[in-house]
């Protein structure tokens, strides 16, 4: 099997198009164009739930998986060779987010993002691994595999990894739609102050965040600071 996984080292123009109501700034990228908003190693993860797991609702489950999910990423670099510096985590604020897709009815999300600094240079094997980490706990809070973008108990997706691009039967670095998603946009713009100026000049923060937008903070509570 043939795969095309490449290093980007430039970084492309992005197109942005606003797009909703008043305050509100929906980022459209080419497809062609995906690649991760830091010329880094930074890696990120996000995070989403709109079922109840094994635990309880997908706010629990989001507690849950916070710890385990961090023991997991820790674990997995300090696994690969050669042995690199410590990773550290940062965390975004839970967003309750409205439904993407899927069936109508559907509860609302819980979204959140972490970005994972100072990784090893991405490796598509490497990635896989980490990929397989996630969808073990995914299954270990419940998670069933219906249609596309059915209501789930846990979804941990890999969204991109430095300027890794890569594209095998598992996975797709980057992750296709990141950027037109509020869901996603509004918890990296919580973390990444200067995200809209490396997507252009838009202002994330007030596009995701503000009146119109689809995506509100929760405040920090025990377990989810
Ligand atoms: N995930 C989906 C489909 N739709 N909508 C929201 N608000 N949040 C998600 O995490 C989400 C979605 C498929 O993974
Ligand atoms: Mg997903
Ligand atoms: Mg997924």
């Amino acid at each position: 099997m043939r795969y095309r996984c490449w290093w980007r080292w430039r970084r492309a123009s992005i197109r942005l198009q606003p797009w909703g109501g008043p305050g509100s700034i929906h980022v459209r990228a080419s497809l062609a164009d995906q690649t991760g908003p830091a010329a880094s190693t930074t890696l990120a993860i996000a995070l989403g739930a709109n079922l109840p797991g094994p635990v309880g609702s997908p706010l629990a489950t989001l507690i849950a998986v916070r710890p385990l999910l961090e023991a997991r990423v820790l674990e997995w670099h300090e696994s690969l060779p050669p042995p690199g510096e410590a990773v550290t985590l940062r965390w975004s604020p839970l967003f309750e987010t409205q439904p993407v897709g899927g069936p109508p009815g559907q509860p609302n999300y819980l979204n959140a993002v972490v970005l994972v600094d100072g990784p090893s240079p991405p490796h598509t094997t490497a990635a896989e691994a980490l990929l397989e980490q996630l969808q073990g706990l995914e299954q270990h809070f419940g998670r069933e595999r219906h249609e596309r973008w059915a209501p789930r108990s846990l979804d941990l997706d890999l969204l991109w990894w430095g300027d890794l691009r890569c594209q095998t039967p598992r996975l797709q670095l980057p992750h296709p739609l990141w950027r037109e998603r509020d869901f996603v946009l509004a918890p990296l713009a919580a973390l990444e102050a200067n995200l809209g100026a490396a997507l252009g000049g838009v202002a994330l923060g007030q596009a995701a965040l503000g009146p119109g937008g689809t995506a509100m903070a929760l405040t920090g509570r025990a377990g989810w600071p």
